[in-house]
């Protein structure tokens, strides 16, 4: 979602705050902004399109000051234009930038208005620089008037404020959306992703909910929580390079990312097996009691990380012999849903902030849920810090704003987790699959080698309107996967069936204009799925297979096939990814779309 980033430093701050947006621009990236104070004026451009239109009009425009603030847009309230871009003003005396959904803005509008105040852009975020300018008036200081702003404002934010009466003074603030404070030598940064921050630091403190920061000259940097007293939050080293957030010589970040799983995959596995078993401490010292204790899961999610809940139903049912329901987010956190005793909650997100499943996990922590278990990418996260347990994918940073490396690590943990549970509860260890595991990252590279050859099958789509996507058992999620890759960034309609369930409707869409891929790997459910192809065939339909070695579907005319190694069958729903994932990548370059930053979309949902 939008991506804030502020300084307050000995130099000019212009090209830290740019260069922090370009890193933030897969948060948000229909409009950018920035606003520097310089001889007690604020300075500000925005512009409407991505970063790099407000790196234009700053190339021959400069901004210089050592104390700013700048945003790139990902609209919610109010249509992408210059107006409603970030950072807004009040008389040139405010300036605001914000991540999140102001609830009660309309009323508070209708306040201001009837005081005086006039408004500029469509978006909810104004507010807030009028009512720090009204509150500034009464004569607080800028961190005052903030904290006394924010217990009026309904639903979430981040904040980056300052006002030109206070030359090297930013504050913001956290409430639902993520923010970090950069500690800098002599000076201090904000983002909303220490990714954004680099360039200039490793060194982040991670705010949490309700927190508010006052950065100053020098790079002080004073913290006050929800109550208002003054607090320490530890100074974490961020662990990934910065290399980590460039794209090397591919070109795009999904591409890159996609050639990462098998080095990825083995991290994500690194010291959480030992040779013939699982080490179930990975979770967490109290893990083993609770796993023992567990006699259902209820796994939530969004996105792509609600498909892999779905594949960890199979898994965990199938291996462990726990029932599980898994269930979106944005659903499950308006319900009331019924929580059997010795139910475990399990939440999935890449970023550990996403708004629907964090609040889908303070919800439920009302309930009677024997605890909770965070799978994520971002230690210190929202996510992880508020559940009780949690595991990291290790993925490292993903720049695409279609996952793909943060979905086969989430498989992973959640293939470690059906382990753990399976032997927390005493059953007999699956040593195959642990084996199969540890062979993963092989075969994943093998998989990759196919690149050119489904670089070559996708040209049979790119004229393509509408694709359907077949699989069964737990590649029926692995379906859903692939056609929502192929949705996102080559913005073709695609839609997933189990394959059974064809002749109960879908068919009907099936003729030569509409490819049909399936997944085929080499499992129980494999005679099923050949009869299935047979009824896409009957009705001239044109079918693209990936296939296990050992299955024996032919190519013939109407059939292509493309042959994946042999794999555990427990294991093929990770491995089916990556085809899948290459196809929807090579489509949508043949298309010509933005890859990395597919329209209307955003990374990291920090909006409800
Ligand atoms: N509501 C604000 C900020 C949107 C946002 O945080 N998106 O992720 C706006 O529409 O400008």
């Amino acid at each position: 979602m939008c991506g804030i980033v502020a300084a307050v430093a000995q130099r000019n701050v212009q090209e830290i705050l740019l260069e922090g947006l370009r890193r933030l621009e897969y948060r948000g990236y229909d409009s950018s902004g920035m606003t520097v104070l310089n001889s007690g004026a604020l300075t500000r451009h925005r512009a409407l399109g991505k970063v790099a239109s407000l790196a234009a009009q700053l190339a021959t425009s400069a901004l210089p000051g050592t104390c700013g603030i700048a945003h790139t847009r990902w609209a919610t309230h109010g249509k992408p234009s210059e107006a409603n871009a970030h950072p807004h003003h009040s008389s040139n005396q405010v300036a605001v930038v914000h991540n999140g959904i102001i609830e009660n803005y309309e009323r508070i509008k209708d306040t201001l208005q009837a005081s005086g105040y006039s408004f500029t852009s469509e978006t909810d975020t104004e507010v807030i620089a009028h009512l720090l300018a009204e509150k500034l008036a009464t004569g607080l200081n800028l961190f005052e008037a903030t904290q006394q702003i924010v217990n009026g404002l309904g639903g979430a934010y981040a904040l980056g404020v300052m006002s030109a009466a206070e030359p090297s003074v930013v504050v913001g603030a956290r409430q639902g959306s993520p923010l970090v404070v950069g500690v800098g030598i002599d000076e201090a940064f904000l983002a909303s992703d220490p990714l954004a921050l680099l360039q200039v630091t490793d060194r982040f403190i991670y705010l949490e909910e309700g927190d508010l920061v006052e950065l100053r000259e020098h790079g002080d940097i004073r913290i006050v929580d929800r109550q208002g007293n003054a607090v320490e939050r530890p100074i974490q080293t961020f662990e990934h390079g910065d290399g980590a957030a460039s794209k090397g010589n591919y070109r795009h970040y999904m591409l890159k990312e996609i050639f990462e799983q098998p080095d990825v995959i083995s991290a994500a596995l690194e010291g959480r097996l030992s040779d013939s078993s699982v080490l179930v401490e990975s979770f967490g010292p109290d893990a083993q009691a609770l796993f023992q204790s567990t006699r259902q899961v209820h796994i939530i999610a969004c996105g792509t990380s609600y498909h892999a809940g779905l594949v960890a139903r199979y898994w965990l049912e199938r291996y462990a012999g726990v029932p599980v329901q898994v269930e979106v987010a944005s659903e499950y956190r308006y319900r009331h849903p019924v929580v059997p005793e010795g139910t475990l909650f399990v939440t999935l997100s890449q970023s550990g902030e996403t708004a629907d499943t964090l609040a889908a996990l303070r919800f439920a922590k009302t309930l009677s849920y024997i605890g909770s278990l965070a799978i994520c990418n971002v230690p210190g996260s929202s996510l992880v810090r508020e559940s009780d347990m949690s595991l990291m994918t290790r993925a490292g940073p993903e720049i695409g704003v279609a996952s793909t490396k943060a979905f086969t690590t989430q498989l992973v943990a959640l293939m470690l987790l059906t382990l753990s549970v399976s032997k927390a509860k005493g059953q007999p260890e699956q040593q195959d699959i642990v084996t199969a595991l540890g062979a993963l990252p092989a075969l994943c590279q093998q998989v990759l080698v196919l690149d050119s050859q489904i670089e070559t099958l996708s040209q049979a789509f790119a004229e393509k309107h509408h694709a359907l996507f077949l699989g069964r058992g737990a590649h029926y999620p692995i379906a859903l996967e692939g056609a929502l890759k192929l949705k996102e960034i080559s913005y073709i309609h695609a839609e997933a069936y189990p394959a059974g369930e064809l002749k109960h409707g879908p068919l009907a869409l099936v003729d030569s204009e509409m490819p049909v891929i399936s997944v085929a790997p080499n499992d129980d459910l494999l005679e099923k799925l050949k009869s299935n192809l047979q009824e896409v065939r009957a009705r001239g339909g044109q079918l693209f297979v990936f296939a296990d070695e050992r299955v024996g579907i032919s190519e013939q005319d109407d059939v292509r096939v493309l042959t994946l190694p042999h794999v555990h069958e427990a294991l093929a729903p990770l491995l089916y990814t990556l085809p899948l994932q290459l196809l929807s990548y090579h489509v949508a370059v043949l298309k010509g779309t933005d890859v990395d930053q597919p329209r209307n979309l955003a990374k990291s949902v920090t909006v409800e």
